[in-house]
């Protein structure tokens, strides 16, 4: 049975900053425009006869405010920026009772997602980072100086030290243990990035893994890491270039070998059934990349993934009218 209504915060952050090609700035416009809102009432409705007003929509626009640079990080200004206004308005989402839903945006976004996820709730967040990259890079080992490539590492406080002082950034501690992080999609990885995460012994499912014991299992044994006691607000943060390059093509950084769609749906089911998600990221989604038709697979892929999220079936979901039409 469904305890208390769901309330959802859907929010767009149309920033490309934290990487160089332009087009992912209009992810969250064309993920909308495909009619997510309308699929997401859907799915409310069937839960419940009371209609409207569960789910609400926002956008975080960010201007520059600073000049301030740091070394290898690329706009950071922009960065440092746009997710100081991102985090306060996740943390005001979440302390209504909503599960907020931001779409990017590239993966700097990141920062700003679960930063106001853990004000929100007080730390007791875990992290579910699915993805093909590790996204651990301090602005020392990128090589790229691209910041959608260092979220997870400014948001671990066992990193804390690896970082310069980042003027404009103090409202950001990294206060999240990467012992509550577990990836999952892994198969780009780079060689600081493995450094790190054998040295701290971070909970990483890549794709290997996925092939050995298959994406049920593998979502299991993460979930079991990082929220032992079951406890903890689920934080998805969901690169879609986690899905294979066929599944995803219109993505700035695709990699081939990847995750199939099924696979993504079905992880998100099963956090889904946990009833303890408290935000979902679904970021990279870039539609100027690719043929009008690799766009829309893509924007497709994207919108079944957050529906499973929030308790789409594909079992068929009944009527939120339990009575058959005579
Ligand atoms: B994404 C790379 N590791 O640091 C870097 O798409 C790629 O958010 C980062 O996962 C990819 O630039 C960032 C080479
Ligand atoms: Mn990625
Ligand atoms: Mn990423
Ligand atoms: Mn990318």
């Amino acid at each position: 049975t469904w305890k208390g209504e769901t309330k959802i915060g859907v929010v767009g952050v149309p920033f490309d900053k934290g990487q160089p090609r332009i087009g992912v700035a209009n992810g969250p416009n064309a993920i909308r425009k495909a009619g997510l809102v309308d699929k997401l009432r859907n799915i409310l409705n069937s839960r419940s006869k009371h209609q409207g007003g569960r789910l609400r929509e926002h956008h975080v626009r960010a201007q520059q405010r600073n000049r301030k640079k740091v070394p290898n990080m690329r706009e950071y200004a922009h960065v440092a920026c746009c997710n100081c206004e991102l985090s306060k308005k996740v943390e005001q989402i979440i302390r209504e009772g909503q599960i907020c839903l931001t779409l990017g945006g590239d993966h700097s976004i990141g920062i700003g997602t679960v930063d106001g996820h853990i004000k929100a709730k007080n730390k007791d967040v875990c992290i579910l980072w699915i993805d093909a990259h590790a996204d651990l890079n301090t602005n020392k080992t990128s090589t790229t100086g691209n910041v959608h490539g260092m979220p997870m590492a400014l948001l671990a406080s066992e990193l804390a030290d690896y970082w310069p002082y980042l003027p404009g950034m103090d409202w950001q501690q990294p206060v999240v243990s990467i012992r509550n992080v577990a990836y999952i999609g892994l198969r780009s990885v780079d060689s600081y990035e493995r450094l790190v995460i054998d040295k701290l012994g971070i909970t990483a499912f890549g794709m290997g893994e996925v092939e050995d014991y298959g994406i049920s299992t593998v979502v299991n044994m993460a979930l079991e890491k990082i929220d032992p006691e079951r406890e903890r607000s689920i934080h998805v943060s969901f690169d879609i270039d986690a899905l294979d390059a066929l599944e995803a093509p219109s993505t700035g950084t695709c990699v081939r070998g990847g995750l199939t769609l099924r696979e993504g749906v079905h992880a998100m089911e099963m956090v889904h059934r946990t009833g303890r998600l408290g935000a979902l990221d679904l970021v990279e989604v870039n539609p100027s990349i690719g043929t009008e038709q690799d766009v829309k697979r893509t924007i497709e892929a994207a919108i079944h993934v957050i529906q499973a999220a929030f308790g789409h079936s594909r079992k068929g979901l009944s009527p939120g009218n339990p009575t058959l039409p005579v």
